[in-house]
């Protein structure tokens, strides 16, 4: 029983038996976010693969769902914030044109369970729509992700609505997802890329400080 089983179960799209497994490595005393670092790997094995034609889209959907299975699973170990004192709200989404929204789930849960506020718009969101719900909640945050290099100038139009509505200032963006990078967000003027969940709440919290 181990985590190399676990990221097999995964890429193999067995849902069932990973979610089993997750559940009983949890038990266990694994920790949840070591978890999620091996399986974004894994994923990328699963792009790659796909990329390289030796799998196709049914392989990478049956292996999504499985890893959204465990993400489940995961949810109760992940909640350590009970009774913490707000840490700032964040409005989250996926951008326009880009279905890929397993990410931005976890980092949802991730932020949620360190003690922010989250709203998160889903996935395919129009960037006037981050920014006017950023509006609405009075936001600290706008977090955008990006899966795919077709949909990355997307997080780049977010900043672009909110230059020209004069409110640049007033909201925090940050970009994720894998094919984003320091040099993108320093490219389209974010003020944060974080590469993975774990390291979010914490790069959040030290940008409000
Ligand atoms: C699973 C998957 C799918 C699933 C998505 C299921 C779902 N419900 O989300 C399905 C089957 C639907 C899918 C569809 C497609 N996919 Co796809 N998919 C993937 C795959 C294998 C894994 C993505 C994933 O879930 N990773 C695991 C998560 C946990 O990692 P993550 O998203 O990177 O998130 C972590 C960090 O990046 C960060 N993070 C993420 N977002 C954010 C946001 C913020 C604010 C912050 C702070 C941090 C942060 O935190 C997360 C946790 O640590 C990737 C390969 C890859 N390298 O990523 C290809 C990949 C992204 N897909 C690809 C393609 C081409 C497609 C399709 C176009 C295929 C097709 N021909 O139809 C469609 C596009 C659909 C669309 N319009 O979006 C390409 C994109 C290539 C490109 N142009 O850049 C990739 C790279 C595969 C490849 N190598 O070719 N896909």
């Amino acid at each position: 029983m181990s985590l190399e089983e676990l990221s097999k179960l995964v890429e193999d799209g067995e849902t069932e038996e990973a979610e089993e497994l997750a559940a009983k490595l949890l038990k266990d005393g694994s920790d949840p976010l070591l978890m999620i670092e091996e399986l974004t790997k894994t994923m990328g094995h699963v792009g790659d693969l796909f990329a390289k034609l030796e799998i196709f889209l049914p392989e990478i959907m049956l292996a999504g769902e499985a890893l959204s299975g465990v993400v489940k699973v995961m949810e109760p170990y992940l909640d350590a914030a009970g009774g913490q004192q707000v840490k700032g709200k964040v409005i989250l989404g996926v951008v326009k044109g880009d279905l890929h929204e397993i990410g931005k789930n976890i980092v949802g849960l991730i932020l949620e369970t360190n003690g922010f506020i989250v709203k998160d718009l889903g996935y395919d969101v129009d960037p006037l729509t981050f920014v006017k719900e950023a509006e609405a909640m009075d936001a600290d945050f706008i977090g955008a992700s990006s899966l795919m290099t077709t949909t990355m100038p997307r997080q780049k139009e977010i900043i672009e609505i909110l230059l020209d509505k004069g409110i640049r200032d007033k909201f925090k963006v940050i970009i994720g997802g894998a094919p984003t990078s320091q040099m993108w967000a320093d490219e389209i003027g974010a003020d944060l890329y974080c590469k993975d969940a774990k390291s979010t709440p914490d790069a959040l919290t030290a940008l409000l400080a």
